[in-house]
């Protein structure tokens, strides 16, 4: 079984290509920085001896999207699982006082990189016959919206929906689709929203236990790993310590 994984440079994407391998999956990892794909690789085939190709493009580019992903069907290789995982907020501020280039850079990463890929991934399993089986990764962000999170909140929301759409469009081909939604995880995800302030990111999770990038990767394996005839649609995860995106305790 081969899992492609968009986004598995770092945090949860990352902890997904361990599980995965643990198990014996081979990968497909993709992402933007290429030293660090070509460290994980190294890394992940050393320990877990498992295959380990790795994609360097940008998900919003839609040719590039479509020429890494074709290379797969040169060398072979057949797509079970896609993890469609890459993706970011940035940025946090009011409507109006809103940066344009923060918004293009969250909707073209969220939605539609995640629709170029799950575009193409879908008709290749579909060619291959494969009943495959589609993650999302949403957020807490696509079930609810929070003062200053508009454009992140709406392009969650949009996969929300996409995680809706896919599972009609591609029930024919008994391809499941899944979405896992997370609440607040520790990863690089702040760092990035931030452009870089790591004393404010860090702020985000003090005084209380986030979710590890690891309790994500563990349910997207539980969901992957049911039987045939079950697929868990939909799962919001979020800290003991968070109720919803503004309500939580801290120490
Ligand atoms: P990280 O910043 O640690 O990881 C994000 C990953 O996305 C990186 O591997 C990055 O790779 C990749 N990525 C971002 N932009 C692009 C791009 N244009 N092209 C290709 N790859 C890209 O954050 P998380 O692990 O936390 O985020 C993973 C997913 O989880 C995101 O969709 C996020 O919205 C979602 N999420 C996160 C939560 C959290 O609290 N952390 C909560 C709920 C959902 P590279 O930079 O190398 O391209
Ligand atoms: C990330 C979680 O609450 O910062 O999707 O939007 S939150």
């Amino acid at each position: 079984m081969t899992v492609l994984i968009t986004g598995a440079t770092s945090g949860i994407g990352l902890a997904c290509a361990k599980i995965f391998a643990k198990h014996g999956y081979n990968l497909v990892l993709t992402g933007r920085r290429k030293d660090r794909l070509q460290q994980i690789k190294t890394e992940i085939e050393k320990e877990y001896h498992v295959n380990v190709l790795t994609l360097n493009f940008d998900i919003r580019d839609h040719q590039q999207c479509e020429e890494a992903i074709q290379s797969l069907s040169r060398d072979n290789v057949k797509l079970d699982i896609l993890i469609n995982n890459a993706g970011l907020a940035a940025g946090l501020s009011t409507l109006q006082e809103g940066k344009l280039e923060h918004w293009e850079t969250m909707i073209d990463t969220n939605i539609k990189g995640l629709l170029y890929i799950s575009r193409i991934v879908s008709r290749l399993m579909i060619e291959n016959r494969i009943k495959g089986h589609i993650i999302n990764i949403g957020s807490i962000a696509g079930k609810e919206v929070y003062p200053n999170g508009n454009v992140y909140c709406a392009s969650k929301h949009a996969v929300d929906a996409l995680n809706k759409a896919m599972r009609i469009d591609l029930l024919p081909h008994q391809i499941k689709v899944s979405a896992v939604n997370p609440g607040m995880v520790e990863t690089e995800f702040s760092l990035v929203r931030f452009d870089g302030d790591a004393e404010r990111a860090k702020k985000v999770y003090e005084g209380l236990k986030p979710l590890a990038a690891e309790d994500i990767a563990e349910t997207v394996f539980w969901v992957v790993n049911r039987p045939s005839h079950v697929n868990i649609n939909d799962i919001v995860i979020m800290p003991t310590a968070q109720a919803t995106s503004t309500i939580n305790i801290r120490n």
